[in-house]
């Protein structure tokens, strides 16, 4: 049998120097590429486009999904008017990726959502968003660490039976944090399964879908040297293959 196929949403650069200042690269940081080959997936990367058929196309090659991280939801997906505290949006993208995760979901595509690709999940099922940690009820911890990527900072607490607890058997782990923003409400299509010891929301998971969950933290930094996120990867790997096979 193949190795299954995981699509990674990308964004778009500008170069900064080099021979084409001002140009417009397709990126992605290599981490998410080296966890999918490192779980025994095969990735590919899916350009920023939104063009239904397009993407209808991609879709059909691939056997799972990772939203990748970046820019912050312009607020109007969630209902919401920009708040002084927002950062950079990119409305590009946000077309793109809604576009890219309606579809994915359509055909029941196993999604890892990671960051931005978590927020994305939850505003897509009817979630809203905090613009800004600071606008929380209460006071949150520290949730942008000023130290390297590969560094566990903070605890979530992992819901006990949830998904997430199956994939790695503990109800407490490490994780590292580079967000602002926070998930401010779910929808009845969302469950939450982990949080910060601040209350803050970590995880989510969609409800009677095969594999789709969503993470704050970002477990592509730290896949090689913490067997706990190894652990998300194989997860997404496997009900991968599930789709593959029943495809
Ligand atoms: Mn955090």
């Amino acid at each position: 049998m193949k190795k299954p196929v995981i699509g990674i949403s990308t964004s778009v650069i500008v170069d900064q120097g080099g021979g084409f200042p001002g140009y417009e690269r397709i990126y992605v940081n290599k981490d998410y590429v080296s966890s999918v080959i490192a779980a025994g997936g095969v990735p590919i990367m899916i350009p920023m486009d939104a063009s239904e058929e397009n993407l209808r196309q991609t879709l059909d090659l691939l056997d799972g999904i990772i939203f990748s991280g970046g820019h912050d939801i312009a607020p109007i997906r969630y209902q919401e008017e920009p708040h002084q505290k927002l950062q950079d949006i990119c409305p590009e993208r946000d077309e793109f990726d809604f576009l890219l995760y309606r579809l994915a979901k359509e055909r029941k595509l196993p999604i890892l959502g990671i960051c931005r690709g978590y927020q994305l999940m939850n505003v897509s099922e009817g979630g809203k968003l905090y613009q800004d940690l600071s606008l929380k009820d209460t006071e949150s911890f520290k949730h942008s660490q000023g130290h390297g990527p590969n560094l566990p900072t903070h605890t979530v607490k992992v819901e006990e039976g949830s998904k997430f607890h199956q994939i790695l058997q503990k109800e407490e782990i490490r994780v590292n944090s580079f967000h602002h923003q926070a998930v401010k409400s779910v929808s009845e299509n969302v469950t939450i399964s982990g949080r910060a010891l601040d209350n803050v929301v970590e995880v989510i998971e969609l409800k009677d879908y095969p594999f789709g969950l969503g993470v704050q933290f970002h477990p592509e930094m730290l896949q090689a040297k913490e067997e706990d996120m190894k652990k998300i990867f194989a997860a997404l790997v496997s009900a991968a293959k599930e789709y593959q096979g029943k495809k």
